[in-house]
């Protein structure tokens, strides 16, 4: 067997295992060169490396920002004929939570996640022409929006949706401040050194029990022990705020 059939058959990221398992990630975080012609900096490109996020603020304007909340309002209150099987609610709550497939479903959203300011740098990072695997929009009114678990993207990608390997970067867009009192995403540093396998099974429809219950994404599998999902670009946990994740 050729060294590229067997890339495409071995699981690197075994996962829903009889019990959690740690193991290093074998791809790499950034796929390219750097050049000065770079759309990240060199520092920017170092740290994204070494910390496995990068943090880029003022990326969009204020007439921007406002514009992609008053979208965000008017599909909240019912207004953007989305379809009902996008939308999750807040457990116990007729307040929507998240948005599914917002690209699909609305022109400013889709709009957005073509935006070079957002695909340029994953572009780069990844070293590839991009697609867009998922998109949701997170609501998460603070302190009454329930949490979101620790947990890892790339690892419900993989066992749920088949992406093979770790060439994949969250893009998560803050249309409101990430501070202490409004729900911020919290990332760990490092985190995305390591795959975390989780343990259990994936009970059918997951991802609609996962999106409600996402303060626990350890009832993720079925008859699972609590293991929380780590790595992929990140480890992120939050609480509270409109985020745009593409
Ligand atoms: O926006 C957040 O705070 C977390 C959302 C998240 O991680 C997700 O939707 O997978």
């Amino acid at each position: 067997m050729s060294i590229a059939m067997q890339s495409t058959t071995k699981d690197l990221y075994p996962t829903r295992l009889a019990a959690e398992q740690w193991t290093d990630r074998p791809d790499p975080v950034f796929w390219g060169k750097w050049t000065p012609e770079a759309p990240l900096t060199r520092a920017q490109t170092e740290s994204f490396v070494k910390n496995g996020y990068l943090i880029l603020e003022n990326v969009f304007s204020s007439t921007e920002i406002a514009a992609l909340q008053a979208e965000a309002a008017r599909l909240r209150a019912g207004d953007g004929d989305l379809d009902a099987d996008s939308i999750i609610n807040e457990p116990n709550s007729r307040e929507v939570r998240t948005v599914f497939r917002l690209d699909e479903q609305n022109a400013l959203f889709d709009r957005l996640a073509r935006d070079a300011r957002v695909a340029g740098p994953t572009s780069f990072l990844l070293d590839d022409d991009v697609y867009l695997h998922q998109s949701r929009l997170n609501y998460k009114p603070g302190f009454t929006g329930k949490e979101f678990y620790w947990h890892s993207d790339f690892e419900t990608w993989h066992a749920e949706d088949g992406m093979p390997r770790m060439r994949a970067i969250s893009a998560s867009i803050l249309l409101t401040d990430n501070d202490a009192l409004n729900g911020p995403l919290m990332l760990m540093p490092g985190s995305h050194n390591k795959f975390v396998a989780c343990a259990g099974e994936t009970p059918d429809d997951n991802h609609k029990s996962l999106a409600q219950k996402a303060g626990n994404r350890r009832a993720l599998a079925r008859g699972a022990n609590p293991a929380e999902q780590a790595a992929r670009h990140r480890l992120c946990c939050g609480q509270g705020r409109y985020s745009a994740a593409i």
